[in-house]
């Protein structure tokens, strides 16, 4: 008797103590469901949450980290500040008074494009930040803003907005029902995929197989993807925008053109075809490194298919020709009859999406001051952000504000840009870590660990292969007096208007909201058109912050209640469906998701036309001995998950890869250290010898090069790595798009 007595004591205290929390993954763009069990506040486990509507458990090494991610030492808690050169740990009214009493000084003395922002990647996957920042950088009024984007995809919001009239009406590939893929510069085995959001796409990569269809991966790397697939094609790094030319001039030789359901919705096919026409299967083969016949016979086969789909991805954005390259991918599914079809390229339906004007899109309303580069989106190339702080003159950049960024270490010439970091007037990071860019900062703002916050992905349901909704509320409290993200850049945005650092930020939130509910009001095909505001905020759920701008936005997006107008979704709903709201496969959305002037999708876009001769440049010159492109791997996150003891044991991920012959060419043994140097800098890498590199390519990772004095990583620091960034030089930039150059990097390579 006595012992059940106690068994049901124990099973009541542990039914007091522990409990399971659904949470959407914030750390990469699979937005995998998380099944977290908890005792108390602590966590004591993290699976793949099997009822997840979009992921079904599935779950990569990194999601499980989130545990050792919340409870790492080394994670920031407290607010730092510079004092006689040291950081030390102040409290929040501190390092907001700080704050207070410099940068409206620095916007009047210099004026307003004296204070740069960067925004770093974890922005995108935080409801913070997505909606936030904005406020930030307009109440700062500064044109000098920078981010991640120009180190990575920007060549696909250019090549977007003109083709389709709007940056962020992207195509994302339907992997789970094409019958032919066609992959370039991307390794969705490792990275779990980008700019195509799904779970598990190693399963759904074996799925398009088992139901018989085909997958090619074109790769300077045989790459844990190629391998996973039917055929991989080396290609010469840089080059993809040449090989895809010749591969639409295949389909446009043969007569393979086939718009299909697209006849009648597209302009300039005749000026795309016969700006291609040059560019012959046979004129690129060299440059390209792959022989004519086999571009030919991957045209023919791509044209074949029932459905096929081209997507490229980092290795074919980060080139001078990245918008050239993302162009012709839309290009080749367009004139395959491919695009806006099931089985190739879609278009998302996000549950928050907003109506798009027919403005059109255009670049360059004005331009960087030292280098001439034009805005694209209003945000100058990163890449550039170095020659912003060290030229002098109106203008020259005095103060950086860094959000959820590493550019001392994701940029190129890091080198530089962190001398210059040390130059700055005033920096101000809001970050979760001290790391290589933060420890030049005057002021450090934590953010709260990912699981003290709610969660939902603004961003990437408008990239996803299917329609999804999934909210997430915090997991874990905040601590007593630790603001969340939102208010800390709500307050950031109030000082730099001049308002004192301890303001009610209520009102700035309140009027946040008010002005999204003034526009959706006056909007005709806004489901509340005509309503009155005041009755709809009212009727907002929630009284503050990210929340309850997301019911908003919910409910007067495309699947909304329209605020009782109709049966539909809202943040209630939402919550009341913690394993996320399956929306269906993606579905045809021609016409109405073309918002280019003359309503039509546009091939042959001036800019683009007029860009593509430049590709001849690659033709016919001595190749360099060797170049350099990147690499992920499946443990790391860019640059800041590396002080996760689960994350980084075992064998060194910082390596150069070399093929067998150029090592024995060079005389490299494998695992003995090499000097790999560009025309911007120089680093010392142990080598790994792989066939999986093609002949006169090596590879190095991105995000290591840790343990730079200041920094408080830890384990990071115990396993530094280099920084491949030291390489890259800041001086190629795409022209189109700003963004920067980060592989086909011409290098030397000896042994130490
Ligand atoms: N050579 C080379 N360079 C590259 C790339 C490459 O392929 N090759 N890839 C590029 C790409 S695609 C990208 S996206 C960039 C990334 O460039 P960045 O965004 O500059 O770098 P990250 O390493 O992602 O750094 C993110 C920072 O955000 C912090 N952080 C994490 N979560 C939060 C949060 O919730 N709030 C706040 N405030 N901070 C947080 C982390 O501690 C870290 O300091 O790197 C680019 N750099
Ligand atoms: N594990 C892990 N996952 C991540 C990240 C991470 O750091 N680690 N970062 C996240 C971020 S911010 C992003 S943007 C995505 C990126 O996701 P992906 O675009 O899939 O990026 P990578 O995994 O770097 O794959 C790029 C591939 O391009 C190849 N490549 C390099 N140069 C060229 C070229 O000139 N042509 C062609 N055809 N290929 C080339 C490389 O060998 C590599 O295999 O990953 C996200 N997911
Ligand atoms: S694949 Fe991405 S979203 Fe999924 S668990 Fe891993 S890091 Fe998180
Ligand atoms: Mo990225």
């Amino acid at each position: 008797m006595l012992a059940s007595e106690e068994g049901d004591i124990v099973s009541e205290i542990e039914e007091i103590a522990t409990r399971v929390a659904y949470r959407t993954c914030p750390l990469c763009e699979a937005t995998c469901g998380l099944e977290i069990s908890l005792e108390g506040d602590r966590v004591t486990r993290i699976r793949g949450d099997r009822d997840d509507v979009f992921s079904a458990g599935f779950i990569c090494p990194k999601g499980s980290s989130l545990k050792q991610l919340h409870d790492d030492p080394d994670r920031l808690r407290a607010p730092l500040i510079r004092r006689d050169g040291v950081l030390v740990e102040a409290t929040w009214e501190d390092a907001f008074a700080f704050i207070a009493s410099r940068l409206p000084q620095i916007i009047a003395e210099h004026g307003r494009d004296s204070v740069a922002v960067y925004l770093g990647n974890p922005n995108v996957h935080n409801m913070s930040g997505v909606i936030y920042n904005r406020v930030l950088l307009k109440m700062l009024g500064t044109r000098s803003i920078f981010s991640a984007a120009t180190v990575d995809q920007m060549p696909k919001h250019v090549s977007s907005g003109l083709m389709f009239g709007h940056p962020d009406t992207i195509s994302v590939p339907d992997i789970d029902r094409t019958g032919y893929l066609l992959m370039l510069g991307a390794n969705p085995k490792v990275s779990n995929g980008s700019l195509a959001t799904a779970p598990d796409w190693p399963g759904r990569i074996a799925a398009i197989r088992e139901r018989g269809g085909t997958v090619v991966v074109v790769d300077p790397r045989r790459s844990k993807t190629a391998e996973i697939a039917d055929e991989h094609i080396f290609i010469r790094p840089g080059s993809d925008a040449l090989w895809l030319a010749a591969i639409c001039n295949v389909i446009v030789a043969d007569g393979l053109v086939d718009l299909a359901d697209l006849e009648g919705h597209i302009n300039g096919i005749d000026a795309a075809a016969a700006a291609l026409r040059p560019y012959t299967p046979e004129m690129v083969a060299a440059a390209c490194g792959i022989p004519a016949r086999t571009t030919r016979r991957i045209a023919r086969e791509f044209a074949a298919a029932e459905s096929a789909v081209a997507y490229g991805r980092i290795g074919t954005h980060t080139t001078r020709f990245g918008t050239i390259a993302s162009w012709l991918v839309d290009t080749l599914n367009v004139i395959t009859g491919n695009l806006d079809s099931p089985g190739g390229a879609m278009f998302p339906k996000a549950a928050t999406e907003r109506p798009r004007s027919r403005r059109g899109f255009r670049t360059g309303r004005w331009t960087s001051r030292v280098d001439g580069y034009p805005e694209v989106r209003g945000e100058l190339p990163v890449a550039a952000l170095a020659a912003e702080i060290e030229t002098e003159g109106p203008g020259q950049i005095r103060a950086l504000i860094t959000v959820a960024g590493n550019p001392a270490l994701s940029t190129p010439d890091g080198a530089r840009l962190d001398r210059a970091l040390d130059d700055l007037d005033l920096m101000i990071s809001v970050d979760i870590y001290l790391n290589e860019s933060s420890r030049h900062a005057d002021v450090v703002l934590p953010a709260p660990s990912p699981l003290q916050r709610a969660h939902y992905d603004f961003a990437f349901t408008a990239l996803s292969v299917r329609n999804v909704a999934n909210y997430s509320p915090e997991v874990i409290p905040r601590e007593e007096g630790t603001p969340d993200e939102w208010e800390i850049l709500l307050r950031l945005a109030a000082i730099s208007s001049g308002m004192p650092p301890d303001s009610d930020i209520g009102p700035l939130d309140d009027g946040v909201l008010m002005t999204m509910i003034s526009a959706a009001v006056g909007a005709e095909q806004s489901p509340i058109s005509g309503r009155d505001p005041a009755e709809v905020y009212a009727g907002t759920a929630g009284d503050h912050g990210p929340e309850r701008i997301l019911d908003f936005l919910i409910r007067t997006g495309p699947y909304g209640d329209g605020y009782g107008t109709r049966q539909g979704l809202s943040l209630t709903e939402l919550r009341a469906n913690p394993h996320g709201i399956d929306l269906g496969p993606l579905q045809p959305r021609l016409p109405e998701i073309v918002t280019t002037p003359s309503g039509r999708i546009e091939l042959a876009p001036d800019s683009l036309i007029a860009a593509l001769p430049g590709l001849d440049e690659l033709l016919g010159h001595d190749e360099p001995a060797m170049v350099l492109v990147g690499r992920r791997t499946l443990r790391s996150n860019n640059s800041w998950m590396h002080n996760i003891e689960v994350l980084v044991k075992g064998k060194d991920r910082c390596t150069l890869q070399i093929n067998p012959d150029d090592a024995h060419r060079l005389r490299v043994a494998d695992g003995s250290r090499v000097v790999v140097t560009s025309s911007t800098g120089s680093v010392t890498v142990p080598a790994a010898i792989t066939d999986a590199i093609m002949p006169g390519v090596v590879s190095l990772p991105h995000g290591w090069g840790h343990g730079s004095e200041g920094t408080a990583m830890e384990t990071a620091a115990r396993r530094p790595g280099v920084n491949s960034n030291l390489l890259t030089p800041s001086d190629l930039v795409d022209p189109l798009s700003g963004n920067a150059t980060l592989t086909a990097i011409p290098v030397e390579v000896r042994p130490v």
